[in-house]
């Protein structure tokens, strides 16, 4: 992963909270796998981020993600858990925020995910705003994703989005997706329709010099995406479970989409899988384009 950084070639990314809290096992494993072969296919090398007693990783052995995958959980950690965990020789599962924070100081300038954090409902009673936004307000990072989780606030995550500086574009498609769905009657401003277009608009991120990053939304594909109308009716019976339950601050995620993957018999799962291993393989594609990108100026 170094070598191929060092000579200019294309990196992704990953997260290790989807795998520690986001899919149950075995799938966990199975998908890390497939987002590894993803990338690899995409044309760039997989980085997936975790803290490791007390080491901020970036690239992780198979030996060490299966130990991810098979417990015992280590928590999830955002960016204000990691220079904790790093001094006290902690571990913990990066989320989108930091595992943004470490890529973009690594130099690497784009990671994958399935959905980012964001606004959750009820944030008028209990302000719940993940730090996933605030991190891509001042990091540089483009983050392939199927738009934020079907479990918050969608509207509203897109407003603070919006207010933190993030450029956020559809790709092949002028919708926000609902990660689970395609579609969640949410119109995008601005559309992205190959990996080349993605490496132009995150190369004049860099050369205009905003702080900011770039959300790439990339619907879940067709064969296993759910409908819309299902997918807020699961997600608002789920919500009032975790409120009747006490659950809130980091657990409210993991709790809810649980839940959701119970009531689906599965479905929800695959199509949490399917997003997951589609995101990484056009992150491998849009990070092959940027360094093909950047080998072109050196050369012209
Ligand atoms: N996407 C998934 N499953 C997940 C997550 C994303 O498909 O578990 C994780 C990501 O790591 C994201 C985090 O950064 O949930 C957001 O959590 P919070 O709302 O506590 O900030
Ligand atoms: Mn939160």
């Amino acid at each position: 992963m170094r070598e191929q950084l060092e000579r200019g070639g294309a990196v992704v990314a990953l997260e290790s909270t989807v795998i520690v809290h986001g899919l149950p096992a075995p799938h966990n494993l199975e998908c890390a796998a497939r987002m590894d072969a993803a990338v690899r296919e995409g044309g760039a090398v997989p980085a997936l981020v975790a803290v490791l007693d007390g080491r901020i990783c970036v690239g992780l052995g198979p030996e060490e993600v299966a130990a991810l995958a098979r417990g015992p959980r280590i928590p999830k950690a955002s960016t204000r858990d990691l220079a904790v965990l790093s001094a006290a020789g902690g571990s913990g599962a990066t989320t989108v925020a930091a595992t943004a924070f470490v890529a973009r100081r690594t130099g690497i300038e784009v990671m994958a995910t399935g959905g980012i954090g964001g606004v959750h409902r009820g944030t008028g009673r209990r302000l719940d705003i993940s730090a996933d936004i605030l991190e891509l307000g001042r990091t540089s990072v483009a983050v392939v994703c199927s738009g934020a989780k079907a479990i918050l606030d969608l509207p509203a995550t897109l407003e603070a989005l919006e207010a933190a500086g993030v450029a956020v574009a559809g790709y092949g498609t002028d919708e926000f997706p609902a990660f689970y769905a395609r579609e969640s009657g949410l119109r995008l401003e601005h559309r992205i329709d190959s990996p080349a277009e993605a490496a132009r608009l995150i190369r004049r991120l860099g050369e205009l010099g905003l702080s900011g990053g770039v959300l790439l939304c990339n619907p879940p594909p067709r064969g296993s995406a759910l409908p819309g109308q299902q997918v807020e009716a699961m997600v608002e019976a789920a919500v009032k479970a975790a409120e009747q339950a006490g659950i809130h601050g980091k657990a409210v995620t993991p709790f809810l989409l649980g839940r959701i993957a119970e009531q689906t018999a599965g479905r929800a799962v695959k199509a949490n899988r399917a997003l997951l291993e589609q995101n990484a393989r056009l992150a491998g594609l849009i990070a092959s384009a940027c360094a093909s990108a950047e080998e072109g100026q050196l050369a012209g």
